[in-house]
């Protein structure tokens, strides 16, 4: 197999552990703490996670453990999304089985929970764990995002464990996919089938984190990699001085890429969905702080610029929300009639819907291009969510800004010129060669959950804190998943789930971006961070995201 030079040198990059990981593992010990509450619906939550409710943290230490040293047989699971680091994860905990008998076997379930449903897997070996070791993408056993949720796909998920003799499944995924985790870990208990499970938080997003879980993984190499290009747009956009930029970052809720991308690149403007939500801005209210910054900068003789968008931006509009709100439910109540619908003309579809949706949802429909509009009529993912990232928001600011500066123009305020360029950064950051923080990080989590499986423990999220320290001092252990659930609406109906960590408006990361940006709005600021370093000093190599950084500075 032809494989390039980098990536033959990451082969031989060897993953930083935390203190307490790196020892003998029967010097592994384990701390409990109290038993914990879930973040909200205390009572719905106790009366669903009868088993699993109120587990208390666990922490590794220094101590004697006599249960590691037993064989085990585990199968693990990619969920959702690729993110850089999920290769590591995968041999952390295989090297952890190992180091702790190397009689234990390690089993992928292939193309995500599928693999479980259907008994598709593969048994890992040193030679294929080898090949994966330090790179990025999922392609070790593939990913998918299909939901355990049926009555038969949980009994058929249970046969498959049975069969394979697992004692436990690990489960790599984002807040969607970890709820699964807490659903199936509580299912097994129920059964009484004697098989763990535990989770591990994956998502370039960033928006699985709390207290306990101070970043998710891949989050760290997809900012960067993100920011590395906006920062040779900004630089090309300085130089040729003929273009507004738009571009649009993944991050299917939550705007933690988009901020951090800012702290990272000082574009003239980026916005955040939170604060459009919180500040209930309109898109015209959008579309009017973009034409401020176009005049401002034209005033100046600057008719070039950078605008960051998070990809779920549309969902945070008010009066976007409630319409997607809306068609969510007559999709899913009325399906069968709108997938007849669906062979039909755009025309007929939008009287159909006409009918069923509230007057200011209707207006709201009727006034966004047909392009926009289909796009949100588009296939919901398998967790009931707008799949944002095929909704081509850049190209709607866009075509709602040239309408607004024309305005401005023949009002004498606008005297500049508006060249544009739409862009979509989103899978060109998920499978990149995990920076070194997330090389570290992913290896550590994958080998707590080693632990976290050979200490019995079930309904657990893997997890790795003081991130900001070097890696050393990081702290592992485990966080029960019940912990970060409240119930939600989901298709018509409330379920449990994961809470989704939004950009907070008083945090810090917020706060800094905001003290600058109106600077950035008028003036050039740009900042280029350039490419990933994986070779070089510490101080270029291993600095953790700024969000990280401001969020647990002490
Ligand atoms: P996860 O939440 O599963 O990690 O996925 C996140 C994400 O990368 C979002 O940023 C994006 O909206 C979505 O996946 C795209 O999904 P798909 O890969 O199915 O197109």
């Amino acid at each position: 197999m032809e494989i390039s030079a980098l990536q033959k040198a990451r082969y031989t990059y060897q993953p930083k552990l935390p203190a307490s990981l790196s020892q003998k593992t029967s010097e592994i010990a384990v701390q409990f703490g109290s038993p914990t509450e879930s973040v909200a619906d205390t009572g719905a939550l106790k009366g669903l996670f009868k088993n699993t409710y109120a587990q208390p943290i666990a922490t590794f230490v220094k101590g004697t453990n006599d249960k590691l040293g037993r064989p085990l047989k585990a199968g693990v699971i990619l969920s959702g999304g690729q993110a850089p680091g999920g290769h590591n994860v995968i041999a952390g905990l295989y090297d952890g089985l190992k180091k702790g008998n190397t009689g234990s076997a390690l089993y992928g379930f292939l193309g995500g929970p599928s693999g479980l449903i259907e008994n598709k897997t593969m048994i890992f070996t040193d030679e294929c764990i080898d090949r994966y070791r330090n790179t990025g993408g999922f392609d070790i056993i593939g990913s998918g995002r299909t939901k355990i949720e049926t009555p038969e796909q949980f009994a058929a998920s249970l046969e498959t464990a049975k069969k394979l003799a697992l004692d436990a499944v690990v489960i790599i995924g984002g807040d969607d996919s970890n709820t699964n985790a807490a659903l199936l870990a509580e299912y097994f208990l129920e059964q009484k089938a004697g098989i763990q499970v535990i989770g591990c938080p994956k998502t370039i997003d960033g928006d699985l984190k709390n207290e306990y879980i101070e970043a998710s993984f891949g989050f760290d190499t997809a900012c960067k990699t993100y920011s590395e290009l906006i920062g040779n747009i900004e630089r090309d956009c300085n130089s040729a001085k003929k273009y507004w930029h738009f571009i649009k970052l993944m991050g299917r809720a939550a705007s933690h890429i988009a901020l951090e991308c800012a702290l990272q690149t000082q574009p003239n403007i980026c916005l955040i969905s939170e604060e459009v939500e919180a500040k209930k801005h309109s898109l015209s209210d959008i579309v009017n702080q973009i034409c401020d910054s176009i005049c401002k900068r034209a005033a100046k003789g600057n008719n070039f610029g950078v605008v960051l968008i998070p990809e779920g931006l549309v969902e945070f509009i008010p009066e976007m929300k409630q319409l997607i709100a809306e068609l969510n439910d007559i999709m899913a109540r009325d399906e069968k009639e709108f997938n007849a619908m669906e062979t039909g003309s755009f025309q007929d579809i939008s009287v159909w819907l006409a009918r069923k949706l509230s007057g200011p949802s209707e207006s709201v429909f009727l006034s966004l291009p047909e392009e926009i509009a289909r796009e949100l009529l588009m296939d919901r993912d398998p967790h009931g969510n707008v799949q944002v990232s095929l909704i081509e928001t850049e190209k709607l600011l866009i075509s709602m800004v040239k309408r607004r500066l024309a305005a401005l123009k023949k009002e004498g305020i606008y005297k500049g010129k508006f060249g544009h360029q739409g862009h979509f950064f989103g899978y060109e950051g998920r499978c990149a060669f995990p920076s070194n923080f997330d090389a570290d990080y992913c290896y550590s989590l994958g080998f707590s959950a080693f632990v976290l499986i050979a200490s019995g423990l079930s309904g657990y999220l893997s997890s790795v804190r003081n991130l900001i320290a070097p890696a050393g001092e990081w702290i592992a252990g485990g966080v029960p998943l019940t912990m970060m659930m409240n119930m939600e609406h989901r298709h018509g109906a409330p379920k449990p789930v994961i809470r989704k960590a939004l950009v907070e408006l008083e945090g810090a990361p917020f706060k800094t971006f905001e003290k600058t940006r109106d600077r950035w709005a008028e003036e050039t600021c740009y900042l280029f961070p350039g490419a990933i370093q994986y070779f070089g000093p510490s101080e270029v190599c291993d600095q953790t995201t700024k969000t990280l950084a401001l969020e647990h500075k002490k």
